[in-house]
């Protein structure tokens, strides 16, 4: 697909978006739109069920390229808007399980990136962190946003004040990580995983809407929002599927129509 970011799909519907800039795949202007372009493709094709985001063995991503930022003035970013955000925002929509199986550091817009996802399997070398104060900037992708949404306010004001970096043993107890794996396994664990959602109901689409979507709403507007898209499984296939298989005893094998 892209110089940077490619998206393969294997038998089972899981898709990685595979990110490949040396050495600590900073994230450039270009690298934007290849997200963008990913995630689009994530959301379009029906073939992919589930998506596993993978920086590779190494490191997740290091963040936004600071020496391509450095370089950049008012003018030049706000003509780039939201740019990053707009990328992230597409890839948070994906309207299918996401995990991101993360090496090495996730810092700053790297971090910010795999805030997008559902999940976050890491490995036990993993380092996350909102390193952008030390730069004189504030995480500008999601960062003051998803991680304050994830581990809280005070938490999240410790991090983005502090700019420190943090292990995955304590991001998982901070409910950032969902799973710690030896570095080597994390993304076949990712993979894994992503292969039993592609397996699960259309319902699944319903719940992320559900949950992403009724955060961001009063209490009564989101049970309204649970109620229409309960009703709406009640439109699918796998819904029929899933009670005729409980009634029978068996199994259902889903369709995600
Ligand atoms: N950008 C560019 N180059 C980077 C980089 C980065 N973020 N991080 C590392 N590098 C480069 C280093 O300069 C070095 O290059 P050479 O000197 O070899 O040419 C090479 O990668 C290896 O790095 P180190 O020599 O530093 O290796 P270490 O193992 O000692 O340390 C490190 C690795 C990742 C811990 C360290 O490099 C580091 O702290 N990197 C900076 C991390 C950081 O501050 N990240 C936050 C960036 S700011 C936007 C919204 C949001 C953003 C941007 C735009 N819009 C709304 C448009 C996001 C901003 C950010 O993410």
């Amino acid at each position: 697909m892209g110089e940077f970011v490619t998206v393969t799909t294997d038998a089972h519907g899981v898709a990685t978006i595979r990110l490949d800039r040396a050495p600590v795949n900073a994230l450039n202007p270009q690298i934007w739109a290849e997200l963008r372009e990913a995630g689009q493709v994530c959301t379009d094709d029906n073939d992919i069920k589930a998506v596993v985001i993978w920086g590779g063995p190494k490191v997740f991503a290091a963040g936004a390229d600071i020496k391509a930022m450095r370089a950049m003035d008012f003018q030049e970013f706000f003509a780039a808007g939201g740019g990053l955000q707009e990328s992230f925002k597409t890839l948070a929509r994906i309207p299918k399980v996401t995990i991101a199986a993360v090496n090495g550091y996730a810092l700053g817009g790297g971090c910010e990136l795999s805030l997008t996802a559902d999940f976050r399997y890491a490995a036990d070398n993993a380092k996350f962190g909102q390193p952008e104060i030390k730069l004189g900037l504030i995480p500008g992708a999601g960062g003051s946003q998803r991680l304050t949404r994830l581990i809280g306010v005070s938490k999240a004001k410790e991090w983005v004040y502090g700019g420190e970096m943090y292990d995955a043993q304590t991001c998982e107890q901070l409910g950032l990580v969902d799973r710690v794996y030896p570095a080597d396994e994390v993304y076949d664990r990712a993979v894994e995983a992503a292969r039993a959602y592609a397996k699960g109901p259309y319902a699944l689409r319903m719940a992320k809407k559900a949950i992403d979507e009724g955060i961001e709403m009063d209490i009564d507007a989101a049970l309204r929002l649970e109620t229409t898209l309960f009703t709406a499984c009640f439109a699918t296939e796998d819904q029929k599927l899933g009670m005729d298989a409980f009634i029978a005893k068996g199994a259902a094998e889903f369709t995600q129509r």
